[in-house]
């Protein structure tokens, strides 16, 4: 029996691989000669390709912030369905796993379930856009990422949700062959997610399709996963396959879990540390060796936006 010592809610920053592991990582490749897909013979097919190049929206940009490079975005990843290390994922999330073609169900109290390829689903939403969001994970790391996609509200109003229809439950996809990580750990897969309705109608909550103007790489969710902002990055589910709009409470992977560290909400809250660290600050991913750290706003700074969402809630008993 293979155990683990880095269980995945025993994972806070310092104890994943580091960002400077990894950039060295990336320029020993380099120096030998070797981009990390000429070293893997990585196949760059990817899915979603519909509506590229994206229009820029304006109106999300996140105060203007520098977006992070790319190379750290599509190298630096959460997605245990392959490996726990960052700096790995890219690698095992491009050895011939399909994200091509792809279908998404979306089911549950709505007046139109359906299964629909994902480039249909784009088509029908009317195209893709770039929006520039904040992003921060609950280790307390974050990154600015240029998302392309559409807003998540587009799809409910497509669906037609009934009065019964009080949350959304994403699940992601489920294929031990491809995703190695899936194969045991600690997580009961598939990997879910949820939101209230009134959260997935908000208009900052969005389904991503790519990054930087360019179709989602396998290891970022591809071909389409969720964007929530305001909340730590767990809830952004990658690779969805099934959405269902259910009347009660969906439990997320990483509630059931560890339900004293991890609640639904997972609102970014700098007042409220997780049991084992500070959530005061983040380290910016790409500020340099010895990365800088800034004050985590509360919401992530989309408090103008979503506060009302929880008037009357005790944030810090529903974290
Ligand atoms: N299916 C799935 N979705 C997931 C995860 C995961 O392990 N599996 N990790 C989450 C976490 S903890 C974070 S921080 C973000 C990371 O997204 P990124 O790799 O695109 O930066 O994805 C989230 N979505
Ligand atoms: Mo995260």
């Amino acid at each position: 029996m293979h155990i683990r010592k880095n269980k995945p809610w025993n994972l806070p920053e310092s104890s994943a691989t580091c960002e400077a592991d990894f950039i060295n990582r990336r320029r020993f490749l380099k120096a030998v000669g070797l981009g990390s897909s000429a070293l893997l013979g990585q196949s760059l097919t990817h899915a979603a390709t519909y509506g590229f190049p994206p229009k820029v929206n304006p109106e999300f940009r996140a105060d203007g912030l520098e977006p992070t490079d790319y190379d750290l975005i599509k190298g630096y990843n959460n997605f245990y369905e392959f490996s726990y290390d960052k700096g790995e994922v890219q690698d095992l999330a491009n050895r011939g796993w399909q994200t091509e073609p792809w279908a998404i169900e979306i089911k549950g109290h709505i007046k139109r379930p359906q299964k629909i390829d994902v480039n249909e689903l784009i088509k029908k939403a009317g195209g893709i856009e770039q929006r520039v969001y904040r992003f921060r994970c609950v280790e307390a790391w974050s990154m600015v990422i240029p998302w392309d996609g559409f807003q998540l509200s587009t799809l409910i109003d497509m669906v037609e949700p009934t009065e019964k229809a009080r949350y959304l439950k994403f699940s992601t996809f489920f294929d031990p062959n491809s995703a190695p990580g899936q194969n045991g750990g600690s997580i009961d897969w598939p990997y879910v997610e949820g939101l209230t309705i009134e959260e997935a109608k908000n208009e900052l909550s969005f389904l991503a399709t790519g990054i930087y103007g360019k179709a989602l790489p396998n290891q970022n969710g591809a071909p389409i996963r969720l964007v929530v902002p305001w909340k730590y990055g767990f809830k952004s589910i990658k690779s969805i396959v099934k959405i269902e709009f259910t009347n009660s409470r969906p439990m997320n992977t990483w509630q059931a879990l560890q339900p004293r560290e991890y609640g639904f909400y997972a609102n970014v809250n700098p007042t409220v540390d997780h049991p084992r660290w500070s959530q005061a600050t983040e380290r910016i991913i790409g500020s340099g060796f010895l990365s800088k750290r800034k004050d985590t706003l509360m919401f992530n700074g989309y408090e103008e936006q979503v506060s009302h969402l929880y008037e009357g809630l005790n944030l810090k008993r529903n974290f």
